[in-house]
C-alpha cells in the first residue's frame, strides 16, 4: 500500500515537472487531458479533485428549487409565492395596461419591530416595496403581501427615474438598427452591419437635454474575431434613444477619421489565448474534509465561530449584511455590532469631456442594479471549495419572480495568516513559542456591470473585526484613437489617458462605493466620536520637544461628522455606545478603519459630482431614517442630485446617543496601463470595521493552535 502510494506519488511529481518544462519552452502539452488526480488521507472518498483548469463542472447540484421557500425572518427577501401575490396586486392596479416594475424587495419591518422579534415569533406583517412605471410617470408603493392592501406615495416631486430593467437594455439594443443614418455610418467605417452590437450606457444628468424624458446612450462595437469585443469600440457614434419609447433621438456621429481597433490578442478565454497555459506544477487548495465550520440557517441566517448574522441578495445593493453580532468570550452573550450593512451606491466618472465620452459617469446600483448584474458565481475559481452557494430571487419586468442562481457565496478562509503570535527572545530565558491560526468567514458576489466586474467582499474575522473589500477586474472601457504609438501624439494634447495598443486609449477614470453601515453597538443609541492625533509641544518640561496626543470628540450633529481623510492631520473615527462601559471604564465602540483610497477631483458643482455628492466625504454619519437608504437618491437615474446623503447631512440633525448610521466611501483613481489590457488583473482595497474597547481583552486569546495530526494531507495519485 504504501508502495504503491509512493508510486504514484512519484508519477504525479513527474507530470508535473515535466508540465512545467513544456510551459516554459514554450513545447505543445503531451500530458494535457490527462487530469492528474489527486488523493487525500483522512477522508479519501470525499476528499479527490481535478486539476483546477483541466476541471469539469462540479457534479453536486448547487441549484435548488425555491418554489415552496416560506420565509423564516422579518428580513428574509420576499419569496416566490409572495412575489406571485404582489404581482397580481400591480396587475388589478394598473388595471391591465402597459407597466414596468424596475424593483419589487421586501419593504424592511420598522427596526424596532425587527429588534423585538425572536425565533418562534410569529412575523410582522410582510409587506413588498415597488418601483414601478407606467405611462411615462414613476410610482412608488406599498403593497401588503396578505392583504392585497397598497399604499401609493407621492413621487410628483422626483426628478430622476428608477433603474433600467434587462428588459429596458435588451428592448433598446436593436433601436439603433432602426435608423438608415445609423447604418450608413456603420457602412462607411467599413463594418458589416451584422457584426455590430450596441450596448445601453446611462446618459447622467446635464441639465435640458436629459430633461422629462427616461434616455439611454448606446455606443457600439464590433463583435468580428473577438469576444473582447469592448476592444473594438465604433468611435464616435453614440445613438441616445428614449427607453420608454424605443424611439432614436439623436445621433452623435463624430469620429469617422478613427480605425477600429484590431481583434488580434484581445480575446481572454482560455480556448482563444495563443500564449502557453501557466500552471504551477503542484495543485494548491484548502483542504477541508469534514466540511466547512459555518451553517446557514433557515436560508439566510449565517453562524460561525462567535459570529451571527442574516445574509440576503438585493437587486439593488448586491447582498446585504443585517443584524450582526458577535458572541462574547467572557459572557457567551450575543452582542449587537450592526444592525444592517450594504453597498448604497457607485459611482464612475470617466475624464474625458469629449462629446462621446462626457456622460459617463456611471452610479451602478441606482442605475443597473448592483445585485441585478451579478451573475452567478464559478465554483472553485471565483469561491473556493467548501463554498456554499445563496441563490437570489429577483423580478422581472412584469413583477414575474425568476431565480438568479449561485449569486452569492460563503465560505471560510485560511490563508496561512497569524491571528497573534509570539515568540520569546532568548536573552529573557524563557522559552515561549505561541501563533494561531487566522481564520475568516467571507460572504461574496461579484456584479458584471457589462465590461467591469466588482468583487464584494464581507469578511469576518473571530476578533470582532469586519474586513469590507473591493475588487475590480474585468475590461476597461477604451476609446477608439488614430494613434499606433505615443510618439504621433503632440507635446499639447490630452488623449484623456494612456495607449494601451494600437488605436486603443484607456481612459483615465475612478470608481467609489459607498456603504451604508446601520452601526448599533451594544443597542441602537450611538455616539460619533472623532479621535483626533495631534502634535503637542513639551515646551521645555522635557527632552523631547513634541509627542503625539490624542483629543477626543464627540460630533453633536450631521455636519460635524462630515470627513474629509487627511494624512497629516489623521484621526480615528470611533462609533461608540456612550452608554455602555467596559470594567475600566472606556465606553464600547466599533472603529471604522480607512485604507487606500480616493477622493473626487471634480469640481463639487459638476453635475456628476452633485449626484454622486456622497464622494464629497469619505466618513459620514447620519440620523437614522427608514427612508434614507440610498446615497445617490431612490431614484437615481438622470436625478438631479436633490436627495443624496450630502442633502441628509446639510439637514444637520443631532447624533450624539441617538440611533445613527455610519456611510464610508471607498474610492479608487484608475490611470490605465498596458498590463489592464486586454483584461485587468484585479486590484483591490477595502476597509475595516475593529472592535475598539468593546472586548474586556483580546477575544481570541484561547482560540486552538494548529496541530500536523489534525490536518488533511493530500497524496498524489495516479488514476482516477
Ligand atoms: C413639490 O415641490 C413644490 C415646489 O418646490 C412644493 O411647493 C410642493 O410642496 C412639493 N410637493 C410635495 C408633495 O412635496
Ligand atoms: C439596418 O441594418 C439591419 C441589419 O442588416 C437591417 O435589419 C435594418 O433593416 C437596416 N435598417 C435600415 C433602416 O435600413
Ligand atoms: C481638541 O479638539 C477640539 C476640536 O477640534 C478643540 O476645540 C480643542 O481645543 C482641542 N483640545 C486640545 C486640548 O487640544
Ligand atoms: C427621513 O427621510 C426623508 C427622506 O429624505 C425625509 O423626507 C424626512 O424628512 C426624514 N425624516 C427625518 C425625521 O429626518
Ligand atoms: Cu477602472
Amino acid at each position: 500500500m504504501e508502495g504503491k502510494n509512493f508510486l504514484r506519488c512519484l508519477f504525479f511529481i513527474f507530470s508535473a515537472v515535466l508540465l512545467m518544462l513544456f510551459t516554459i519552452f514554450n513545447i505543445p502539452n503531451p500530458l494535457s487531458g490527462t487530469a492528474e488526480l489527486i488523493e487525500c488521507s483522512t477522508n479519501s472518498a470525499w476528499c479527490t479533485s481535478k486539476n483546477r483548469i483541466l476541471r469539469h463542472p462540479t457534479t453536486a447540484s448547487l441549484h435548488h428549487d425555491h418554489t415552496a421557500d416560506v420565509p423564516h425572518h422579518p428580513l428574509d427577501p420576499l419569496t416566490i409565492q409572495e412575489m406571485n401575490k404582489v404581482q397580481k396586486v400591480i396587475k388589478s392596479f394598473f388595471e391591465n395596461s402597459v407597466y414596468s416594475v424596475h424593483s419589487l424587495v421586501l419593504e424592511d419591518p420598522d427596526k424596532e419591530v425587527v429588534v423585538e422579534w425572536e425565533k418562534g415569533d410569529p412575523l410582522p406583517p410582510r409587506k413588498a416595496s415597488v418601483m414601478a412605471r407606467a405611462a411615462g410617470k414613476n410610482y412608488l408603493l406599498t403593497i401588503d403581501v396578505e392583504s392585497g392592501e397598497l399604499r401609493e406615495h407621492d413621487t410628483s416631486n422626483i426628478t430622476g427615474f428608477p433603474l433600467v430593467t434587462l428588459e429596458d437594455m435588451q428592448k433598446v439594443m436593436s433601436a439603433p438598427f432602426a435608423s438608415a443614418h445609423f447604418n450608413r455610418s456603420i457602412a462607411e467605417r467599413g463594418v458589416d452591419i451584422n457584426d455590430v452590437a450596441c450596448l445601453p450606457f446611462s446618459p447622467g444628468w446635464f441639465g435640458k437635454a436629459e430633461d422629462g424624458r427616461r434616455l439611454v446612450k448606446l455606443e457600439c462595437f464590433t463583435t468580428k474575431d473577438t469576444a473582447n469585443f469592448y476592444m473594438r469600440p465604433i468611435e464616435g457614434i453614440i445613438i441616445v434613444t428614449d427607453l420608454d419609447t424605443n424611439e432614436v433621438v439623436e445621433i452623435v456621429d463624430k469620429g469617422k477619421h478613427i480605425p477600429i481597433p484590431k481583434a488580434a490578442g484581445t480575446d481572454y478565454r482560455l480556448s482563444a489565448v495563443n500564449t502557453p497555459i501557466i500552471k504551477l506544477p503542484n495543485p494548491i487548495s484548502m483542504e477541508q474534509p469534514n466540511g466547512p465550520n459555518f451553517v446557514i440557517e433557515d436560508e439566510h441566517l449565517v453562524k460561525w465561530a462567535n459570529w451571527e448574522f442574516h445574509l440576503k441578495a438585493d437587486p439593488r445593493a448586491g447582498v446585504m449584511v443585517s443584524r450582526a453580532k458577535i458572541r462574547d468570550p467572557d459572557t457567551g452573550v450575543l452582542r449587537n455590532v450592526m444592525y444592517q450593512g450594504f453597498s448604497s451606491e457607485l459611482f464612475v466618472p470617466y475624464m474625458d469631456p469629449e462629446e462621446a465620452w462626457y456622460f459617463k459617469t456611471y452610479m451602478d446600483a441606482g442605475e443597473y442594479g448592483f445585485g441585478l448584474q451579478a451573475l452567478a458565481l464559478d465554483p472553485l475559481n471565483d469561491c473556493p471549495r467548501n463554498a456554499k452557494y445563496m441563490d437570489a430571487i429577483f423580478a422581472a419586468a412584469d413583477g414575474t419572480p425568476y431565480v438568479r442562481s449561485n449569486m452569492i457565496c460563503v465560505f471560510e478562509r485560511y490563508a496561512g495568516d497569524a491571528a497573534w503570535r509570539h515568540t520569546e527572545s532568548p536573552i529573557t530565558g524563557t522559552e515561549i513559542r505561541e501563533a494561531r491560526p487566522k481564520i475568516s468567514l467571507v460572504a461574496r458576489f461579484v456584479a458584471s456591470l457589462a465590461n467591469y466586474d466588482y468583487v464584494v467582499d464581507w469578511e469576518f474575522h473571530a476578533d470582532g473585526l469586519i474586513h469590507i473589500k473591493v475588487a475590480l477586474t474585468g475590461i476597461v472601457i477604451v476609446k477608439g484613437t488614430s494613434y499606433v504609438n505615443t510618439n504621433q501624439v503632440k507635446e499639447d494634447e490630452d488623449i484623456y489617458g494612456t495607449l494601451l495598443s494600437e488605436n486603443i486609449v484607456g481612459v483615465v477614470h475612478d470608481h467609489y462605493i459607498n456603504f451604508y453601515l446601520d452601526m448599533d453597538v451594544d443597542g441602537l443609541d450611538n455616539s460619533f466620536v472623532n479621535v483626533h492625533l495631534q502634535r503637542e509641544y513639551t515646551n521645555g518640561k522635557s527632552p523631547r520637544r513634541s509627542y503625539m496626543k490624542v483629543n477626543k470628540t464627540v460630533a453633536k450633529t450631521e455636519k460635524e461628522a462630515q470627513i474629509k481623510l487627511k494624512l497629516y492631520d489623521p484621526s480615528e473615527f470611533h462609533v461608540i455606545n456612550p452608554n455602555k462601559r467596559t470594567k475600566v471604564g472606556n465606553p464600547v465602540g466599533y472603529k471604522v478603519v480607512p485604507a487606500g483610497t480616493a477622493a473626487s477631483l471634480l469640481d463639487p458643482e459638476d453635475p456628476p459630482q452633485k449626484r454622486s455628492s456622497f464622494t464629497n466625504n469619505q466618513i459620514w454619519v447620519t440620523r437614522y431614517n427608514k427612508s434614507e437608504l440610498w446615497s445617490g437618491g431612490l431614484f437615481a437615474y438622470q436625478s438631479h442630485g436633490e436627495d443624496t446623503l450630502q442633502v441628509w447631512s446639510d439637514r444637520d440633525r443631532p447624533i450624539e446617543n441617538k440611533d445613527i448610521v455610519l456611510w464610508y466611501t471607498l474610492g479608487f483613481h484608475h490611470v490605465p496601463c498596458q498590463e489592464d489590457y486586454p483584461i485587468m488583473p484585479t486590484v483591490s482595497s477595502g476597509f475595516d470595521l475593529k472592535p475598539v474597547n468593546f472586548f474586556e481583552r483580546n477575544p481570541v486569546l484561547s482560540i486552538a493552535p494548529y496541530v500536523e495530526s489534525e490536518l488533511p494531507v493530500c497524496k498524489a495519485a495516479a488514476s482516477a
